[in-house]
């Protein structure tokens, strides 16, 4: 039995345009979307697989949520001629799981146009939703107790350590049947195999914040055909043409700008926090910080605002 599926990364639809994107983000994601579905239909694809985070907010608006309906719902009034199954990702539900039957991606199950299941019939394949536990049990081995070939998550899966906790693909305990492991999340695209079993994530669709990593490489989407009958199966990358080059969407200038005049603001904190003021010094950072930026002119405002700074850090962010 061989069957082909088409796998995109974190789509991240809004009808908010981000700060540093110069496009109209919303069109730009619409078309995308509509770009993934015609890939599958020219690649006679069985199942189309969103890997969570379609949408960058539990809602996006009307217009956003109601235009991504549409398009996953039929191409020019034909049905798509696909299955199409939605993992669900920490944006879709603002990290919770109960918020789901409030949230744009449930308007999109509700009305048929993807499904939000853990299994497929007949398919030794399984999704895996987000859940805040889910990184957790990963690496407490869960995975051990499902004998799917394929699985499809949401989930912090990374080829090499991070600045932040991930689950490394290396320390991942899989149940012998499994063969392939497909993570949206992060926002890069990764591929480790290990033992016989490959992960990879394709990145993400959707470009939401200025990043390093989006310059590197092109928007794609995986292609999988996969031969059930003996685990023989290849991928192939698909480059999106609807996805307009790195420099063209993100003001990158305006970037640099801006790590430059954050940069000056750390020298500034640096300066009045840690000067030589030792006469006069309370011992109280926030009655210190406003005889210091008074000696020097700063606006008062500026002046408040790190005082409350203060005071929620030290209050432990009870305010
Ligand atoms: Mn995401």
């Amino acid at each position: 039995m061989i069957k082909r599926f088409l796998i995109i990364g974190d789509n991240h639809l809004d009808s908010k345009t981000p700060l540093s994107r110069l496009d109209n983000y919303m069109e730009t994601c619409l078309q995308e979307l509509l770009e993934t579905l015609q890939i599958a239909k020219a690649n006679k694809v069985d199942y189309y697989i969103l890997l969570g985070d379609i949408f960058n907010r539990i809602s996006v608006g009307g217009e956003c949520r109601n235009r991504a309906l549409e398009i996953l719902s039929s191409d020019n009034g034909e049905p798509w001629p696909f299955e199409k199954y939605l993992v669900v990702g920490n944006h879709d539900i603002a990290h919770d799981p109960d918020l789901m039957e409030k949230a744009d991606a449930q308007s999109l199950v509700s009305a048929g146009c993807v499904k939000f299941v853990d299994t497929i019939e007949g398919l030794p394949v399984r999704f895996w939703h987000f859940t805040p536990k889910l990184d957790r049990n990963l690496k407490e081995g869960v995975m051990k107790d499902f004998d799917e070939k394929i699985m499809f998550m949401h989930a912090s899966i990374t080829d090499r350590p991070f600045a932040f906790d991930t689950v490394l693909f290396d320390e991942l305990t899989v149940h012998p049947n499994t063969k392939l492991i497909f993570s949206g999340h992060i926002h890069k695209k990764m591929e480790a195999e290990k033992d016989g079993v490959k992960f990879i994530n394709p990145g993400s669709v959707g470009r939401n914040r200025i990043s390093d990593d989006y310059s590197k490489t092109k928007v794609s989407v995986i292609g999988l055909q996969y031969d059930f009958s003996n685990d023989e199966y290849k991928t192939k990358v698909f480059e999106l043409k609807s996805s307009l080059p790195y420099d063209v969407i993100f003001d990158v200038d305006a970037s640099k700008a801006k790590k430059s005049e954050n940069k000056n603001t750390q020298k500034f904190l640096e300066a009045i926090t840690s000067g030589s003021v030792a006469d006069k010094i309370s011992g109280n950072i926030a009655d210190d910080l406003i005889l210091f930026a008074e000696n020097r002119n700063i606006l008062k405002e500026v002046t408040d605002m790190a005082v409350m700074a203060i005071n929620i850090i030290q209050s432990g962010g009870e305010l």
